[in-house]
């Protein structure tokens, strides 16, 4: 906790599932001074969750930010609006990251493809972009990237999100090299099946399709992935959590899930 205190943390896709568990559990591991950058598209769910952080832990200062990651000049802008006091950031936590459907190609939408590589993949470039400089200035911060299981095992009806999480670890397996001579440390994690809103996204809202993605296992929670995020976050300066895998017990590849029936 001690390593963390006075941080300035950016964590976007904030409003619900991993994010928004790693918002509160950056918040309980150092309560008395930290500052929290959280930014989604839903600005009033953002807000419940600051006030949710503020009620517990007096010493964090939350900034929600309205911000769609797939649009590139809102990201290009994000920095230069912050107000001062919340500028000198310290650890990017690209989170934000969703899936389109089960469809197969040929059969898969221009509108999904364009959402998921403009979301997961340019939108987190462009994120770490503008981020970037202001580690470099101080030759020191943590990129922390969400991957998925899907990066590293491409599986039928997810070609497109398989293809932009391998795009994100290969992004950042090679900024890590780029940035060998820095104390800027690049972390993935690789999150296996975790429920959260991910799903009902996935289904277009569709409730009782996403709770069935779930019948008969125990998946991780967001909370689960939130305390891998800020143990990488929290280690001394010379210990980067490179790249971590981490699966529910039930679960051994992302096709391989034993189901109690
Ligand atoms: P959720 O759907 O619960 O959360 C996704 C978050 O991303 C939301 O806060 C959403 O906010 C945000 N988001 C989506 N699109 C945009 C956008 N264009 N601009 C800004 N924010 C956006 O899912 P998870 O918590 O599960 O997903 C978090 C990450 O974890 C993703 O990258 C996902 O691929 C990855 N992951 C998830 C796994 C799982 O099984 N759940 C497994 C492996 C990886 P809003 O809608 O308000 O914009
Ligand atoms: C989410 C994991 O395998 O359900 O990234 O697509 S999977």
């Amino acid at each position: 906790a001690q390593r963390l205190k006075g941080k300035t943390i950016v964590i976007t896709g904030a409003s619900s599932g991993i994010g928004k568990a790693t918002a509160v559990e950056f918040a309980k591991t150092q309560p008395d001074d930290l500052k929290l950058i959280l930014t989604a598209r839903r600005e009033d769910t953002l807000k419940e969750v600051a006030r949710e952080i503020e009620g517990f832990a007096k010493g964090v200062k939350v900034l929600p930010v309205k911000l769609d990651i797939s649009k590139i000049d809102q990201v290009q802008a994000f920095v230069g609006n912050l107000p001062e006091e919340f500028k000198d950031i310290d650890v990017l936590v690209n989170n934000a990251g969703l899936v389109k459907g089960m469809a197969q190609a040929p059969e898969i939408s221009t509108a999904d493809i364009d959402t998921m590589f403009s979301t997961n993949v340019t939108g987190l470039i462009a994120m770490t972009q503008a981020i970037l400089p202001l580690l470099k200035a101080k030759d020191r911060g943590d990129i922390i990237n969400i991957g998925s299981i899907a990066g590293r095992e491409p599986y039928a009806g997810g070609s497109i999100y398989c293809a932009t999480k391998a795009a994100v670890r290969s992004f950042t397996d090679a900024m890590r090299k780029e940035l060998i001579a820095t104390r800027i440390r690049v972390i993935v994690i690789d999150p296996g099946q975790v429920e959260t809103e991910f799903s009902v996204v996935r289904f277009g809202g569709d409730t009782e399709k996403a709770k069935k993605v779930y019948e008969g296992v125990e998946p991780l929670t967001g909370e689960d992935i939130a305390e891998v995020v800020v143990f990488a976050a929290g280690r001394r300066e010379n210990v980067v959590l490179a790249d971590t895998l981490v699966f529910p017990s039930h679960q051994a590849a992302a096709g391989v899930m034993h189901r109690k029936t």
